[in-house]
């Protein structure tokens, strides 16, 4: 199957209205020829820097404009996000990412950054880093130290970005994408589904995913945590019949399945309110990828009891570990 980063918003449009059941019977055919369908790949994560953010993410718990009570810390210590990485590979985790609330990292934060990156990478984890924005010698830095993905989510459609986030634009996302890209790092990106968006807007969220020049190696769908204390928390608790319906989040898995075939589309944040019915679907779907351990960044995950359960339900088993291969081999 030919990979198309060519897609018209019309042709996603109508994957959205397809039934239900032609859409995921389709994502699961274009699943099934490209991934080993009853695999699912686990990736733990750590926030290693929290809260106290400058940017105002309507949705976020880490922004210092939320009033959440989320206490902010300094940059963790390299042997103790070492200590934790060593807990995920024992638990079974594959990739590790490292998670930090800034808009962008200071230059003297990139040492203790680099040596992170370092030291995750020799227990044999591949790495993945969420800093924020990057200039190109700061992506050229964690590719030299050998960070296999770099997380920037574009969260939603370009219309609906300014609705979400006033303090940067979707132009901003897109240049750190493509510094990401040129120091030859793979790219995760993804967004959120729930925010009170349109059908359009998850229209356009998944066009603009598609239409990148190179699709992303990992696409981590989230469904919007909604945390007291932020805009968007808020707004959700004032109207309850916000909440993102269970279909309409699978139709989005769907459509991200079918439309960037070869990418890992990762089930992400929102798993611990979603029943294992919701996600079972979302398997069927074409979703392959999942945040283990009972804690996100700073919200809670359903936890390793919880998935390991899930798997034996479903008869799912974690994706066998392989050597990350490099963006720029991968283009070779
Ligand atoms: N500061 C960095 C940045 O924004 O790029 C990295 C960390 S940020 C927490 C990573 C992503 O987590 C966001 O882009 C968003 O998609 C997701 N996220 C944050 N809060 C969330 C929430 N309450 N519910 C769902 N997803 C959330
Ligand atoms: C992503 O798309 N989801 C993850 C990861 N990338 C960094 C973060 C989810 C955060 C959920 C809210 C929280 O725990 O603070
Ligand atoms: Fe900061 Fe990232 Fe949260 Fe936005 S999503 S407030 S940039 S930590």
């Amino acid at each position: 199957m030919q990979i198309r980063t060519d897609w018209t918003r019309d042709e996603i449009a109508a994957l959205f209205d397809l039934s239900f059941t032609d859409l995921v019977f389709r994502a699961a055919e274009v699943h099934r020829a490209h991934h080993a369908a009853g695999e699912v790949q686990l990736c733990t994560l750590l926030s290693i820097k929290t809260g106290g953010c400058p940017e105002d993410c309507g949705y976020c718990n880490q922004s210092a404009s939320a009033e959440t009570g989320l206490k902010a810390t300094k940059l963790m210590d390299v042997r103790a996000v070492l200590q934790a990485a060593a807990q995920a590979k024992d638990a079974g985790s594959q990739r590790f990412c490292m998670g930090a609330a800034w808009r962008s990292p200071k230059d003297r934060d990139m040492d203790a950054v680099v040596e992170m990156v370092r030291g995750v990478r020799t227990m044999g984890l591949e790495t993945c880093m969420t800093l924020g924005m990057l200039t190109p010698e700061q992506a050229g830095r964690l590719a030299e130290a050998g960070l296999d993905y770099y997380n920037h989510n574009i969260d939603t459609s370009p219309e609906n970005y300014a609705n979400v986030i006033s303090t940067r634009g979707f132009e901003d996302r897109l240049d750190t994408l493509d510094n990401v890209r040129a120091a030859g790092i793979n790219v995760c990106c993804g967004g959120i589904v729930g925010m009170g968006e349109t059908r359009g807007d998850r229209v356009g969220f998944v066009h603009a995913l598609a239409t990148l020049p190179r699709h992303p190696e990992s696409v981590p769908v989230n469904a919007l945590v909604p945390v007291k204390g932020t805009v968007l928390g808020n707004m959700l608790a004032d109207t309850p019949l916000a909440k993102i319906d269970d279909i309409e989040f699978v139709r989005t898995v769907a459509v991200a399945r079918i439309a960037m075939p070869m990418s890992m589309v990762r089930l992400s944040a929102g798993r611990e309110s979603m029943s294992d019915a919701t996600q079972a679907l979302c398997f069927l779907a074409g979703a392959n990828s999942i945040f283990t351990g009972d804690k996100l960044l700073t919200t809670g995950n359903a936890g390793d009891d919880a998935d390991a359960a899930l798997f034996a339900r479903l008869g799912l088993t974690p994706l066998a570990g392989e050597e990350p291969m490099r963006a720029c081999e991968a283009a070779e």
